[in-house]
């Protein structure tokens, strides 16, 4: 891939109904947040550009509520990064962001980037979810751990930051062999992967 090449890259949010998806996406890409933030049915889309790092992210905010989960952007094979989002006020929320770490381990996209947000650390008072805990079940899993607030901005760049700045790395790393292919150590794999899903 040429340097130049824009790396654009599928961003899915995922967690549970409550959980802040959206209010970080609206904080990250439009700086907004709204106290009465409407629960997301099916998925919202927006991008977002980042010139100095030549990437574009293609973000889709699903909706926490499970009759309503639109999945679809999580089996694309490309480039592409997932933020699990859970409340730190709430034990459960974490517990459904494990099990969505479960999933996406079973889907096993070896260019997938996987961040845990601890959302509403705003909440301090009502935590429930001690950063030691999170960080120790992230490292345990190799996640990206970091805790945010959409409401007063803390580490919300970052977070998105940090998945930027780890994208082209990801893209660079030969890809973990797929059960049947081996790959001889030097070889490059020059063929374009043949997708069976979307
Ligand atoms: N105090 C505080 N409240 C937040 C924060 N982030 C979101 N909220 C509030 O939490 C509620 C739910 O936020 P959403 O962003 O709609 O949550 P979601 O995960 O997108 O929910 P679904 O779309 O139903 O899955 C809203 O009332 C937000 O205002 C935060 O960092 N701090
Ligand atoms: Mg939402």
């Amino acid at each position: 891939m040429e340097l130049s090449q824009q790396t654009v890259a599928k961003l899915v949010l995922l967690g549970e109904m409550g959980s802040g998806k959206s209010s970080l996406v609206l904080r990250y890409v439009k700086g907004q947040f709204f106290d009465y933030q409407a629960s997301t049915v099916g998925a919202a889309f927006l991008t977002k550009t980042l010139p100095e790092l030549n990437v574009k992210f293609e973000i889709w905010d699903t909706a926490g509520q499970e009759r309503y989960h639109s999945l679809a952007p999580m089996y694309y094979r490309g480039a592409a990064a997932a933020v699990i989002v859970f409340d730190i006020t709430s034990a459960d929320s974490l517990n459904r962001a494990k099990s969505w770490v479960r999933e996406l381990q079973r889907q096993g996209n070896p260019n997938m980037i996987m961040a845990l947000a601890g959302n509403k650390a705003d909440l301090e008072a009502q935590r429930a979810v001690s950063t030691e805990d999170a960080q120790a079940y992230a490292t345990e899993n190799g996640l990206f751990f970091i805790e945010t607030s959409a409401k007063t901005a803390a580490n919300v760049n970052d977070l998105f930051q940090e998945i930027a700045t780890r994208l082209p790395k990801a893209e660079a790393v030969p890809q973990a062999p797929q059960p049947g292919i081996v790959l001889s150590q030097g070889t490059q794999e020059l063929a374009p992967r043949k997708s069976v899903c979307c």
